[in-house]
């Protein structure tokens, strides 16, 4: 059984220093992972990575070879991924086989990611019930409602293409104050009134929205700062009872 959570979130939103922050934080708690780098134009990445999509992929091969921008490489770069889907698909059998949980570390921009073939591929390789999106909500910019509610429809819409359990992260936590955290965990209770403050369009758009986050259900919310750590051993906890219900490898 491979136990598989896909860090994904919006550009700059904190995968990579989460998947790093929360790796360390999985060490001291002696739990075992595999930590995998999808991301094929990363120059740096602060953790190891025992699968790293860049040993398939030369980004700055495909700019230079045939002549792309940033963007466009990126997508011929997540449509090439594809072709090795049964590579990665066999390495994280392999190497996942043997850990508590493998972390994957999407790319930047999460179209890619969310809406190209290889996400598919990928994530219908593994069992549904073993498996979890952690979508980012960036502290930067969920602090007001509409901000919030933007984000909130597009971890929906990457829940509605990819088909997986999910669970929403606010990163750099460390960034809002106490007021503002808790401001933000009750709209995501009840965003109403809130929303009742907005006017004109924002107000009818925002009222639509909240009404089809909420059919999506009750979605934790987990605030955390892979800067001071705080948070990390709720986002464990919660991480341990989705993949190991009972067990108490992590809290
Ligand atoms: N203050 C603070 N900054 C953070 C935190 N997590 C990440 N950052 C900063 O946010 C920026 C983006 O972080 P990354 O981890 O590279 O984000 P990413 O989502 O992997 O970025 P891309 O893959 O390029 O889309 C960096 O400057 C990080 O140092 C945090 O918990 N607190
Ligand atoms: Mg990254």
């Amino acid at each position: 059984m491979v136990n598989i959570c896909y860090i994904v979130g919006t550009a700059g939103s904190g995968k990579t220093t989460l998947t790093d922050s929360l790796q360390r934080f999985l060490l001291t708690k002696g739990a075992s992972f595999t930590t995998i780098n999808l991301d094929p134009a990363v120059k740096h990445i602060p953790y190891q990575a025992d699968i790293d999509i860049r040993d398939y992929i030369d980004y700055d091969l495909l700019v230079d070879e045939y002549k792309l921008g940033p963007n466009g490489a990126m997508i011929a770069a997540a449509d090439l991924i594809a072709e090795y889907i049964t590579n990665i698909r066999e390495d994280i059998e392999e190497l996942g086989e043997s850990s508590d949980i493998v972390l994957i570390d999407t790319a930047g921009q999460i179209e890619l990611f969310a809406y190209r073939a290889f996400s598919i591929l990928l994530t219908e390789s593994f069992p549904q019930d073993t498996s979890t999106l952690a979508f980012l909500f960036d502290s930067a910019l969920v602090s007001n409602i509409t901000g919030f509610l933007s984000i909130s429809l597009l971890a929906t819409s990457v829940q509605l293409r990819l088909n997986l359990p999910i669970i929403h992260v606010m990163t750099k936590s460390d960034l809002l104050k106490d007021h503002q955290i808790e401001r933000i965990l009750a709209w995501k209770e009840d965003p109403y009134e809130a929303i009742e403050e907005l006017g004109g369009m924002s107000r009818e758009y925002a009222l639509q929205i909240g009404q089809l986050i909420s059919i999506m259900g009750d979605i934790p919310l987990f605030p955390v700062s892979s800067l001071t750590g705080d948070g990390l051993d709720l986002l464990g906890a919660q991480l341990s009872r989705i993949f190991v219900a009972g067990s108490d490898w992590l809290i």
